[in-house]
């Protein structure tokens, strides 16, 4: 199972307090001497291409950066609190407690500046008087890991989902016979006419179920997904099961579906009667023969290349 959602404490170094000391000057003026304390550390989380979930975040809920050091008599300056780093899976969504999102964090090596540190106080070198230090802010927020996919499996259970999977990435997870043999997402990267992207395998869609996002949790990893292949064995209720799906997809999230290109598969033709069916805005495929396979792999490439230009063009 990945872990993919939990709660953190973050707090910066607070700042060191500056020192108060007496120096003499001169035979006439007594003047302060105490040096400015050092700011405490910042916390900063950083994208790492090693990590593919939160995991190591349940050993480790509470991360405090370290404080700056005090400063000290003949105008010493204190030492700055060192900066934690926090690293993080790419695909990571820092959201506070009430559900607002402060960042996506999903370029690799990205940095956001989470808690400042506190800056250090000012010590009494040529004044009378010195200034308090003030303390690293502090933040609980949660982290929601959304699997970065360009391209996700979608449909209800059994139909052939991973079998699909493994076709185009050249992976081996487990196919079999009964519903629910796929309990977590996968995801493999594949590069196809020179585009190197992400399919994504899901677990089977849960029908009427009475919490949704209890029960069909992982649908909020197709979040990033930019086309979805959603997927039918059944000829016979094709249009029924997709609006169904579809309906599961949207009650979960309404964004989920919104601005994606959807491919309508019906696998397992190999054992239909092909002159029987209707594939209006329909790609029959089987991952027994192979039918449609390959103008599956052109139609994502294709309309991968499609989006990307939309991309640029809005960015320009
Ligand atoms: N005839 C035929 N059988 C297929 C085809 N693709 C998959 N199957 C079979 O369908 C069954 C289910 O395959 P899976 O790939 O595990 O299906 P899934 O949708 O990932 O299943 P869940 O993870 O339980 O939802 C297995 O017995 C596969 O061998 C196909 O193209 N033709
Ligand atoms: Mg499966």
């Amino acid at each position: 199972m990945i872990i993919d959602e939990v709660k953190v404490y973050f707090k910066a170094g607070n700042g060191g307090e500056g020192s108060f000391s007496s120096m003499k000057y001169s035979a006439r003026r007594v003047i302060g001497g105490g040096g400015d304390g050092g700011r405490g550390g910042d916390v900063i989380l950083k994208v790492s291409p090693h990590l593919s979930d939160l995991i190591k975040f349940n050993e480790r809920r509470k991360f405090v950066a370290e404080d700056g050091e005090k400063g000290k008599q003949f105008n010493k300056k204190g030492k700055h609190g060192q900066t934690l780093f926090v690293y993080v899976p790419r695909g990571t969504q820092i959201v506070d407690l009430e559900g607002n999102l402060i960042i996506d964090l999903n370029e690799d090596n990205q940095e956001y500046l989470i808690c400042n540190g506190g800056a250090g106080g000012k010590g009494n070198f040529k004044k009378l008087y010195n200034l308090p230090a003030q303390n690293g802010e502090e933040k609980e927020v949660i982290l929601y890991y959304c699997i970065p996919n360009d391209v996700a499996i979608a449909g209800f259970a059994n139909n052939g989902k991973t079998s699909l999977f493994n076709k185009l990435t050249g992976k081996s997870y487990t196919v079999a016979d009964y519903p629910f043999t796929t309990r977590a997402c996968v995801w493999a990267p594949v590069e196809l006419e020179f585009r190197k992207f992400t399919i994504m395998d899901t677990p089977p869609v849960k029908k009427n179920v009475k919490n949704i996002y209890h029960e069909n949790s992982f649908l909020k990893h197709l979040f990033r997904s930019k086309i979805i292949l959603l997927v039918s064995d059944s000829p016979d209720s094709l249009k029924d099961e997709y609006a169904a799906l579809k309906k599961e997809i949207s009650s979960f999230d309404k964004l989920l579906l919104r601005g994606k290109k959807i491919f309508y598969l019906l696998n397992k033709v190999d054992k239909m009667d092909k002159n029987a069916l209707d594939f209006k805005g329909i790609i029959p495929v089987s991952t027994v023969d192979g039918t449609g396979i390959e103008e599956l792999k052109k139609k994502i490439i294709r309309a991968l290349k499609g989006i990307s230009r939309k991309a640029e063009e809005q960015n320009s």
